[in-house]
């Protein structure tokens, strides 16, 4: 990312034709510049103020729309910012966009450039950022609950109580080694570890489940798993849908691994279609089948299907599938059963659906959103949502055990800094040694 500071713009708004499209400013000449396009000097601030956009070299007449400025610090960036809301045709954004890049004054934002800017200027800290562009990102309601909470600040409030909290106990520890010859309170020690041990505790709750919030974000995987010819591929259709996957009364049809992306009650869900599991005819099938059990493995969620109409021959293979857990049951075919049928024994609680006429679809989605609700927890607290941040707490923890097993004051002083360090990483708001600097002011002990 170019570092300077200049004023930038981009269209802001997403791409393709649209009533409204924003084209936003942000740096030192942006009040400068809507001058120049607006003719407009003196604009209230954060009020919309109906404009005509003018091409500055030639005077023609872009369009009409709104100007609102945000004059600095009140502003995303914590620069000028302003923006212009304008007809979303390519036209007339094309037009807009050549005659901003021949002020030279300014220049097109880089990717992320605003949010860039905003972070510098300590508007958030860097798990905003990153909540932020999974705002952007959002596709389901549990993901843009999750970002949402992640923006306002929740994770970086957890992060930053237990940062504080370790600096304290940074601040004692070092005072007993600077002070351990004179008169100290006694227990310091006592105080100094039992905070260290109570904070390992909960940073090893949090980072127990390290996939919890990474599956909101990118999608829980669930794999459809049975003989050939058994309705997997009509089952994926009929829960997406849509015909992304080959149907046929020919076993053997789906030969690799076909993925549909899906809403499931809020909750963004990746279902796989794989190849029927049986001792393969093939190479291409044996490899499909390889695949099928390889994804069964890694998914958060498996549908193991039978053939209501082939009840009375189950693949003792494909049943012991059943056990394994996160797992459900499905018999499908339900409309050429015979009334009557009795479940076997072998399958528990198994959930009965048609994918041609849809009886039991309802049931099975509703069966598996239960299922991914509990495993997500329900919970409010904020997950752990991205790998830089359990890495960086493994390396906290690492300190902290450290710290625990270390032989002399120094190396243990030591460790507790890289943990610190460790945690600071994470919503790289502050620098560690300014915090250590501050605390150490406010430290009385009378030096
Ligand atoms: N009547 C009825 N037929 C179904 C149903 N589900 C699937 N079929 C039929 O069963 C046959 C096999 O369906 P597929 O969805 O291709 O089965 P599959 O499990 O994906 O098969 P492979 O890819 O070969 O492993 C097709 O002829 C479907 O039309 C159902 O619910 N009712
Ligand atoms: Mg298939």
């Amino acid at each position: 990312m170019a570092g300077d500071a200049g004023t930038i713009f981009a269209v802001s708004s997403g791409a393709g034709r649209a009533g409204i499209a924003v084209v936003r400013l942000s740096g030192p000449d942006t009040l400068e510049a809507v001058t120049r396009f607006t003719g407009l000097t003196d604009i209230l601030p954060r009020k919309a103020t109906r404009v005509t956009v003018k091409d500055p070299e030639s005077g023609e007449l872009l369009d009409d729309g709104l100007v609102l400025v945000f004059p600095k610090p009140r502003s995303f960036t914590g620069e000028d910012v302003a923006e212009l809301h304008v007809h979303g045709s390519r036209a007339v954004l094309d037009d807009i966009i050549i005659a901003l890049s021949r002020q030279p004054a300014l220049r097109p934002a880089e990717a992320g450039e605003f949010s860039r800017r905003a972070f510098d200027n300590g508007k958030f800290d860097l798990t905003a950022a990153e909540g932020l562009a999974d705002l952007i990102n959002a596709e389901t309601t549990a993901q843009r609950r999750q970002a949402q909470r992640q923006l306002r600040g929740d994770l970086a409030a957890l992060y930053d109580d237990w940062r504080d909290r370790l600096m304290k106990a940074i601040a004692l520890f070092e005072a007993e080694i600077d002070f351990s010859d004179e008169e100290l309170p006694p227990g310091l020690r006592d105080e100094v570890d039992s905070a260290v041990q109570l904070l390992e505790a909960e940073i090893k709750d949090h980072v127990a489940d390290p996939d919890r919030g990474r599956r909101v974000r990118d999608g829980f995987y669930i794999t459809v798993l049975g003989a050939p010819n058994v309705g997997k591929s009509s089952l994926v259709n009929r829960l997406s849908k849509r015909d992304v996957a080959i149907v046929s009364e020919v076993a053997g049809t789906t030969r690799d691994v076909v993925e549909v992306h899906l809403d499931l009650g809020g909750f963004p869900v990746i279902v796989a279609d794989t190849a029927g599991l049986r001792h393969g005819s093939d190479v291409i099938e044996n490899e499909g089948i390889r695949r099928a059990r390889a994804r069964a493995e890694t998914s958060d969620h498996r549908l193991v299907l039978f053939d209501g109409t082939q009840l009375h021959d189950l693949d003792p293979e494909t049943v012991k599938l059943v056990y394994a857990p996160d797992t459900v049951t499905v018999i499908t075919k339900s409309d050429l059963m015979e009334s009557g049928w009795v479940p076997p024994a072998e399958l528990p609680d198994p959930i009965l659906v048609s994918s041609e006429t849809g009886e039991g679809i309802e049931e099975l989605v509703e069966r598996l959103r239960l299922d991914v609700e509990i495993r997500h927890g329900g919970s409010t607290a904020p997950l752990l949502t991205r790998v830089r941040h359990l890495v960086a707490l493994q390396d906290c923890l690492s300190g902290l055990s450290g710290y625990q097993q270390a032989g002399g004051v120094e190396l243990a002083a030591e460790d507790l800094r890289l943990a610190v360090r460790a945690l600071g990483k994470i919503t790289g708001r502050v620098d560690v040694e300014d915090v250590l600097d501050i605390i150490f002011k406010e430290f009385c002990i009378g030096k």
